[in-house]
């Protein structure tokens, strides 16, 4: 089997635009996501595609039994993973600390930082069994500065930031790469998400300006990924040009 690549969140926007460039750069393919008919189609897309030999399966990275359960059951040759994108991730509501809903709380911690540490816990060992691997960690502008009402949103995303360095230092002997690449505005689902459904909503926050596609940001993983053994890059963040910091945004 060719090299292979495990990507979290492949139903959509950045991971479902990995799946492609990936595939595309003759990689297999483990994509997972909830959405199971969705993993199906691309599934079968790419293969017809690109002839991608594809494992899917579907499980919620916030839930730790299912976590274990599904990246256990995958076939021990689909275990030999060169990379492995921690992509899956969300963000719920917009609002001030004070009015914050808890459970949307819980959903983003349990989401971004614990599903990211059970998919990492698993992944890592079979890397370190394999003696390689890369991990590449989806952070965010989020992760970097702070924002009117991102609050939780911004703390999970500060904590995969953390999370990125500590797992360096600890897989350095293994020779593992971690990078953590950070963007700004991207327009995939991520808006109607947080605003759960509102596609106007989530519309207007790339009006005026030209956002990020999950292409730009799929292509620089790739970039990352296809350095020469001995670089690695740590960190990345990348932004659209219209943007300078996580709040403020030229719009024309
Ligand atoms: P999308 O909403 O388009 O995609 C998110 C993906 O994460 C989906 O495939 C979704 O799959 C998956 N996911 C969410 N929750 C879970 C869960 N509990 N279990 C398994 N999979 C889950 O958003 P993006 O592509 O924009 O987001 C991808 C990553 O990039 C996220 O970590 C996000 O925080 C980060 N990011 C996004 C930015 C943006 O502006 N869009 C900017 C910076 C970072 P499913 O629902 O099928 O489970
Ligand atoms: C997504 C980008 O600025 O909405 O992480 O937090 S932002």
């Amino acid at each position: 089997m060719s090299k292979i690549a495990l990507i979290t969140g492949a139903t959509s926007g950045i991971g479902e635009a990995c799946a492609h460039v990936f595939a595309r750069e003759g990689y297999s393919l483990v994509l997972t996501g909830r959405r199971l008919e969705r993993l199906e189609k691309l599934a079968s897309h790419l293969n017809k595609k690109y002839d991608t030999e594809i494992a899917i399966s579907s499980f919620d990275v916030s839930d730790r039994a299912q976590v274990q359960e599904n990246l256990d059951g995958i076939p021990e040759a689909w275990k030999n993973v060169d990379v492995l994108i921690n992509n899956a991730g969300l963000s719920q509501g917009l609002d001030p600390i004070q009015n914050g809903n808890i459970d949307d709380w819980e959903t983003m911690i349990d989401t971004n930082v614990k599903g990211l540490l059970y998919v990492s816990r698993i992944v890592s060992n079979w890397m370190i069994e394999n003696g390689k691997g890369h991990i590449i960690n989806l952070g965010s502008i989020a992760g970097k500065e702070v924002y009117l009402n991102g609050n939780v949103y911004c703390a999970t995303k500060h904590a995969v930031d953390a999370l990125n360095k500590g797992m360096r230092i600890d897989l350095l002997p293994h020779g593992i790469r971690v990078t953590a690449v950070h963007p700004g505005a991207v327009e995939t689902e991520f808006s109607e998400v947080r605003f759960k459904g509102d596609k106007e909503r989530a519309k207007k926050v790339y009006d005026g300006f030209e956002p990020l596609v999950a292409q730009d940001i799929a292509e620089t993983i790739w970039f990352v990924a296809s350095r020469p053994a001995h670089v690695n890059i740590n960190d990345l963040v990348i932004m659209p040009t219209a943007q300078a910091t996580a709040g403020n945004i030229f719009r024309k």
